[in-house]
């Protein structure tokens, strides 16, 4: 082999490592009043996605952290985009029962 050719796989191989990592979407459900699961771990910049099965509208409401509330309308879709590390505990506002957690990770 060349060096020329060594010289274009180093590259190549640098270059294949330094892809930047993509944030993710999490997706979680709301099944008959429950969160699933109830502990998620994230980072910071991706999407959480509350998938509603239930008939009720629901909310993530978290107090701490980046304070988000997020409405989750019945049989529907609701999204956040994480911008901040730490432990989040959030809950349902209309049914104060209802807790999670999402650990977002720098
Ligand atoms: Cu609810």
């Amino acid at each position: 082999m060349t060096p020329g050719w060594m010289y274009a796989i180093a590259f190549a191989l640098a270059g294949a490592m330094s892809v930047p990592v993509y944030a993710e979407t999490i997706q979680l459900t709301i099944d008959k009043l429950v969160y699933s699961p109830s502990e998620a771990t994230a980072k910071v910049g991706d999407t959480i996605e509350w998938i509603n099965k239930d008939v009720l509208a629901h909310t993530a409401t978290a107090k701490a952290g980046d304070n988000w509330n997020v409405v989750i309308a019945p049989m529907k879709t609701g999204r956040l985009v994480l911008r901040k590390a730490g432990t989040v505990d959030y809950f349902c506002q209309y049914h104060p029962n209802m807790k999670a957690r999402i650990v977002v990770v720098p």
